[in-house]
């Protein structure tokens, strides 16, 4: 008798546990979702886990984010979304434990991610007022009420007319240290018991009203971008006044494999920080120039810069954490406004020639900040204000409204996206966000090529074998490419016709393969005849180099 009764005593504690632990993750899902609900009303990128997320991309070491990215690509950020949502159901279920026994420490520590959340929202560098701790605030509110709430009824007396009541079987955990002495319901002999049916139909009611508010604020949310998706679609690129020269015939070799020549906005590889792709309406963007050296501070509209002379060029763009051989490296055909022309309407003058400011800031709307040498703005190559990419207005992943592209420069030192700002200053005086987590101040691209055929680890037929690939030196171009077969002679392969020296070139071999194992290396010379290094290095601080190098058996 005695031990029946253990067991059973056991067995109801395990049982309020568990459903501790449910309270938890209910007070966690009940705190997401007021945050989404209340974020519609602030803003879309103040939400917790958007918020903690950008956080923690702002202070990962470069060594891990540049792990991430290489691990992960593009996934990297939803990994970083998951694993956040990881941690906090663990937490929710210790929670919802702790709160069984210690009611308000477990809502004490909602509270406590609340405050988490809102000093990583108010932290990030595209918060502009307190009001973006909000969401994690209300929603830690509403998830420790809701948890203090639901624990209530795990330990509630049950209605007396309960027929089972006091039974010796059903006594509850409630015996443990309660954090509210002199409960009345303890003193008035209150029967020990859980009232089931209340604690269903109060988690019952929890989630149904979460889920209700967390779908609303997601569509709210959603809907924010209506605006910018409305202009975006309205916007007819005029013709530019200096036409980009058709790509050569010869550019573009029909090889099965290889990287087609204009990358399509689609396949574009996207690096960015921003885990909510800005929705930027176009009708009510601004951009300011000002800073040291600004004689005539501008202050231009979207409308502005469809009004002026544009230019249309191709370029190529290339991501600093790309690895030897990697796939962030994109060929587009892009229209915008030069900046020279604009800076020389502001009076900037380059430090050649005698102008204060050796370093421009570009700031976009998520907080980002991108410093480029005045002097390559400023030196005749086609850096440019792009508010076309292929034909069509920037993708919002790409940028929209308006981006920054210099020929030459890694992205992180040039391609500003959503730019909303820029300032002229000097390197002296300001390192901008990449640059404070160790990346070099100054990076112009270091002369790649890559193997784009075959594949690593393919099984090629013996006889000729098409090695094609392409190559890269923006802004000095190519001159040429070379091959090597395992240790054999360096040969010089077939370079497609050059579109400009601002973008890649693609180039062909026709190796005779013979059967066996085999490694294919390539090298590239740019237009000033530098051949590239053999050295490996990795991406920090200022672009890998090496050879790219490929294994295939025959
Ligand atoms: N606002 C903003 N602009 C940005 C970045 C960013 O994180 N935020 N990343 C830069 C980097 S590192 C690169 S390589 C290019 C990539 O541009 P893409 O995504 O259009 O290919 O954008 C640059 N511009
Ligand atoms: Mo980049």
């Amino acid at each position: 008798m005695k031990d029946e009764l253990r067991t059973s005593r056991r067995r109801t504690a395990w049982r309020l546990l568990g459903l501790g632990a449910l309270s938890g993750l209910l007070a966690a899902y009940a705190a997401l979702a007021v945050a989404e609900l209340v974020s519609a009303a602030v803003r879309p990128e103040s939400g917790p886990v958007v918020a903690v997320g950008g956080a923690a991309i702002d202070r990962t070491p470069s060594s891990v984010k540049d792990w991430a990215i290489r691990e992960f690509g593009t996934n990297d950020k939803l990994i970083l979304q998951l694993g956040i949502l990881g941690v906090l159901t663990l937490f929710a279920l210790v929670l919802g434990v702790v709160a069984v026994r210690y009611r308000r420490s477990g809502s004490a520590g909602v509270l406590l991610f609340g405050v988490v959340g809102a000093l990583a929202a108010t932290s990030r560098p595209d918060s502009t007022s307190v009001m973006d701790g909000l969401p994690s605030v209300v929603g830690a509110v509403a998830g420790a009420g809701l948890l203090y709430w639901l624990v209530g009824r795990l330990r509630s007396p049950r209605p007396a007319s309960a027929p089972a009541a006091g039974t010796p079987g059903e006594k509850d955990g409630t015996d443990g240290p309660v954090d509210e002495p002199g409960q009345p319901a303890r003193q008035s002999g209150r029967q020990p018991g859980w009232d089931r049916r209340g604690f269903v139909i109060a988690a019952t009611a929890a989630a149904a009203a979460s889920t209700g508010a967390g779908l609303l604020g997601r569509s709210l949310n959603g809907s924010q971008g209506k605006n910018a998706v409305e202009a975006r679609s309205q916007v007819t690129l005029p013709a530019p006044a200096s036409a980009a020269a058709p790509v050569p015939k010869g550019a573009a070799l029909r090889v099965r494999g290889i990287s087609s020549f204009v990358t399509p906005n689609d396949d574009f590889y996207r690096v960015d920080t921003a885990l909510v792709v800005p929705k930027v309406d176009a009708n009510a963007w601004k951009l300011r120039i000002h800073g040291k050296g600004v004689t005539r501070e501008l202050t231009l509209t979207f409308d502005d810069l469809l009004r002026m002379e544009l230019v249309e060029r191709d370029i190529t763009l290339a991501c600093v954490s790309n690895e030897v051989g990697g796939p962030y490296v994109g060929n587009a055909r892009w229209i915008g406004v030069r900046l020279a022309d604009l800076l020389k309407r502001c009076g900037v003058k380059p430090p050649s020639r005698g102008g204060p400011a050796d370093q421009l800031v570009a700031r976009s709307v998520d907080g980002m900040t991108i410093g480029t040498p005045v002097e390559d703005v400023m030196d005749g190559r086609d850096a440019m204000l792009a508010l076309g990419m292929n034909g069509q207005p920037l993708p919002f992943e790409h940028g929209f409204p308006v981006r920054m592209i210099v020929p030459g420069l890694y992205g992180y030192v040039s391609a500003c996206k959503w730019i909303k700002d820029i300032e002229l200053t000097t390197f002296d005086d300001y390192d901008s966000y990449w640059v404070k987590r160790d990346w070099a101040r100054e990076a112009p691209i270091k002369t790649q090529s890559r193997i784009d055929t075959p594949k690593p680890f393919a099984r090629p037929e013996a006889g000729t074998v098409m090695v094609a690939g392409v190559a890269w030196a923006q802004h000095r171009g190519i001159r040429k490419v070379e091959v090597r077969v395992d240790d054999g002679p360096w040969q010089v392969a077939d370079l497609a016709a050059e579109d400009t020296r601002d973008t890649w070139r693609q180039w062909s071999f026709p190796w005779k393969a013979t059967s066996g194992g085999h490694t294919l290396t390539v090298r590239a010379t740019d237009g000033t005849g530098e051949t590239q290094t053999e050295k490996r290095t990795r991406p920090i601080p200022d672009g890998a180099s090496g050879w790219h190098s490929v294994v295939v058996t025959v």
